[in-house]
């Protein structure tokens, strides 16, 4: 089998001592503009790598990276990592935070596996909930034949609307400013909240509303993960 052409189980091994996962995957075409790969080769197969509850934690919070005092952790992070297995499939790794304009990494996710949208414009999953998101994608010039048969690639999102027949949408009351309607999100009101004193509880233990979502609470962040990512996002805005 040709180097470039990792088969799933390979790349969700060289992924684990990171605690990232595979995503699933996706086949590009032209109307997707990805860039051409090393050799002008044209991407075949798009896979994309996340994190799913805090299983990067432990991993990330012990790399040179949390530790360096520099900006970004986790996305420095991510790219060591991305750019790493892309050199060694002749690949090219894209990155949800390089913009903008950004990479539609959540449509490319729902083309990868089954998900929804939910009000919070976050992609629900049906057994992780809104506890998953994504590291990188990794484009490479050819898919093994051992997953052809076996990858979800390119078919649309299938499934009910989880959160279309969610009972009260808790989602939606939970939070103290409603930041959130179904259709938008008012990020001043949220950010404001945030800095101040009342927006103690969502910076130390995570937005409440994504935490009243019923689905996938069992993957939902570890206090230190859920803290790291609202102070980032705050001190952003
Ligand atoms: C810009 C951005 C933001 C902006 C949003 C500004 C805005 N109103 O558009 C800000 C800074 C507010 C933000 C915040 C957060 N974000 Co953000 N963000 C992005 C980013 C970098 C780019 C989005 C984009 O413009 N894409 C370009 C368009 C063309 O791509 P797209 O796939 O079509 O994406 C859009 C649509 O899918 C749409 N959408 C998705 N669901 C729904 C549902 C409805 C009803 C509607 C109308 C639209 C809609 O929203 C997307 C952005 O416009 C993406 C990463 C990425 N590259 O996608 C992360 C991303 C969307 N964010 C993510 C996360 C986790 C967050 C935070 C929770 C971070 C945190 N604090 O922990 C917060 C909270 C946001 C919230 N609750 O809504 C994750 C979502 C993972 C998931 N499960 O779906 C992503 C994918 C990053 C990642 N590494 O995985 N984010």
């Amino acid at each position: 089998m040709p180097m470039n052409a990792p088969s799933r189980a390979l790349i969700a091994e060289a992924l684990r001592g990171h605690g990232l996962q595979v995503r699933g995957a996706w086949q590009p075409d032209a109307r997707d503009a990805l860039p051409r790969l090393a050799g002008g080769k044209v991407p075949t197969v798009v896979w994309m790598v996340g994190g799913v509850g805090s299983g990067l934690w432990p991993a990330f919070a012990a790399s040179s990276f949390y530790a360096d005092g520099l900006p970004d952790p986790l996305d420095r992070w991510s790219r060591a990592i991305g750019q790493a297995l892309a050199q060694r499939w002749g690949g090219l790794a894209l990155f949800p935070f390089d913009g903008p304009p950004y990479w539609p990494f959540q449509q490319w996710a729902a083309r990868a596996e089954a998900l929804c949208s939910s009000p919070l414009m976050l992609r629900l999953h049906p057994e992780y909930g809104l506890w998953h998101a994504y590291r990188f994608a990794l484009a490479l010039p050819a898919l093994s034949p051992d997953d052809a048969p076996a990858v979800r690639l390119g078919e649309p999102s299938v499934g009910t609307d989880v959160c279309l027949s969610c009972a009260g949408q808790p989602c939606l009351q939970a939070c103290p400013v409603q930041a959130f309607d179904g259709k938008g999100y008012r990020l001043d009101a949220c950010a404001a909240h945030l800095h101040s004193s009342q927006g103690r509880d969502c910076m130390q233990d995570g937005c409440l509303a994504r935490r009243a979502c019923p689905v996938g609470t069992e993957h939902a962040y570890v206090q230190e993960h859920a803290a790291f990512h609202m102070r980032a996002f705050a001190q952003a805005h």
